[in-house]
């Protein structure tokens, strides 16, 4: 399921690119174009030849947090952060907003000079875009910066599940050349503190800073949550070289910055001093996943030419991209199907993260139904099918066996699974009467 999320990302930020690169051309180069005076929302009411042209749609998702911990999440294109908006100063962006949350939405084009009415504020700017309701934004991208998009509607709530994304406009012509850019979205939600959706450890897979000696980087901070964050970054200083988007006339030289709610920074960071250097927030409260150290906001500036202690203990695991496959290593040996079966429903990342049986510890997922007697609610489920048929299939194919009650779809898991695997879960689903 994990490959999916990435798949999905990853034809995305290409499909997103692709329009970015497609639009270059078009440049006008100037911020100050005449727009048309058709009603805000409709397409092609202000411009019909729009440079960027974006579909966002927001909809409520499970979120894996951790390495099966899932999280409910509101999001835009199912991502948490949404998708990040990349364009060109002086470009003309289109934008198609879908609502499938169950209550109105809007997107709000946070730190941008836009036209008024495209400022996404419900009752100030335009309507609520009801459940089900479709809103085009258009308006030309302002000057280079780093800012962000999130929702304006019910927005505590909203902004707090996670409906935000990251908006880079840069200039149109190139000025400093990095190395590598990064861009870090700061949140919290449900217990966890996260860097671009995850929480340590697993902020090391998508959110490590790489770097080789000499390298200049740069790395742009968003803080979309409530809470003030102040970076740290260990071994070396920073320079401060934009707060929200605006450039700073005398970078400040520091190691640690504080990021405010709704706040942007950007740092350059030299690679001056090798190592693998954990970079984090100092309030420790954050570097916690539910309470547990360490956890959070834990990140890792990590030198490409260079073998630390780091580098070391991660060629000495072997991991996997599978978290299905960790059943392996937990699992029982017993030669007992009902215990394997068992095994497999709780190993990590599994059945058990989204499932309650009681009896059986470690499950205490509430994402999906309560399977304590499935062996008996199955038989009455579908009445053409027997039981082990009805477990069977909801693990072959969720998406046909939808029980009313839950928002989310289970995800299709049995490609992970050896039919040996399935058929010990079947056994041991059926002996829970
Ligand atoms: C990401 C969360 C998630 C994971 C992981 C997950 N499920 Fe589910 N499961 C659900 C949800 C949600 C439903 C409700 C059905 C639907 O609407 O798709 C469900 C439904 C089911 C049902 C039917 C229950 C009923 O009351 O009819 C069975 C059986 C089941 N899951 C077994 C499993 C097994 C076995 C695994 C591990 C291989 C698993 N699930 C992993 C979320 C999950
Ligand atoms: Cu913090």
């Amino acid at each position: 399921m994990e490959t999916r999320v990435l798949i999905g990302l990853t034809v995305l930020i290409g499909a997103l690119f692709s329009f970015g690169i497609a639009g270059c051309s078009e440049n006008s180069g100037t911020a100050q174009v005449e727009l048309g005076t058709g009603p805000a929302g409709v397409p092609g009411s202000r411009f019909t030849d729009p440079d960027v042209e974006i579909d966002l749609s927001a909809d409520i998702i499970q979120w894996e947090v951790l390495d099966g911990e899932f999280i409910e999440v509101w999001a835009y294109n199912r991502q948490y952060p949404g998708p990040e908006i990349r364009v060109k100063e002086g470009q003309k962006i289109r934008i198609n907003l879908t609502n499938n949350l169950p209550e109105a939405t809007t997107i709000h084009w946070h730190g941008l000079e836009i036209p008024n009415d495209q400022d996404g504020v419900p009752g100030f700017t335009q309507p609520a875009v009801p459940p089900g309701g479709i809103w085009t934004y258009e308006f030309v991208a302002p000057k280079p910066g780093t800012s962000m998009y999130h929702t304006h509607s019910n927005t505590v709530r909203q902004l707090s599940k996670g409906m935000f994304g990251a908006f880079i406009i840069d200039p149109s012509e190139p000025q400093t050349e990095y190395a590598r850019e990064y861009t870090l979205l700061l949140h919290e939600i449900s217990g966890f503190y996260t860097v671009n959706g995850h929480s340590f450890p697993k902020t090391l897979e998508n959110s490590l800073l790489e770097l080789a000696s000499g390298d200049k980087i740069l790395v742009r901070m968003i803080n979309a949550g409530q809470e003030h964050h102040p970076m740290h970054l260990h071994g070396h200083q920073f320079r401060v070289v934009q707060l929200d988007g605006n450039p700073m006339p005398a970078p400040l030289t520091v190691n640690t910055q504080d990021i405010a709610p709704g706040q942007t920074v950007d740092v350059e960071i030299d690679g001056s001093n090798p190592g693998t250097w954990v970079f984090h927030c100092h309030i420790l409260p954050h570097v916690t996943n539910k309470g547990q150290y360490p956890g959070g906001m834990l990140l890792a500036l990590d030198y490409t030419d260079h073998t630390s202690y780091f580098d070391e203990q991660a060629a000495a695991q072997s991991v996997s991209p599978n978290p299905l496959a960790t059943t392996e290593a937990t699992r029982s040996p017993s030669t007992d199907p009902v215990a394997q079966g068992q095994a497999v429903f709780t190993g990590s990342g599994t059945c058990a993260a989204c499932h309650t049986i009681e009896g059986v510890s470690g499950a205490a997922g509430t994402v999906g139904p309560n399977l304590t007697h499935i062996g008996t609610v199955a038989a009455s489920r579908k009445e053409s099918i027997s039981a082990e048929e009805y477990i069977r299939e909801s693990i072959r194919s969720p998406s046909a066996f939808v029980v009313a009650g839950f928002n989310a779809v289970m995800p299709s898991l049995s490609a992970a699974l050896t039919t040996e695997e399935l058929d010990n879960l079947v056994e041991f689903l059926l002996s829970r009467k």
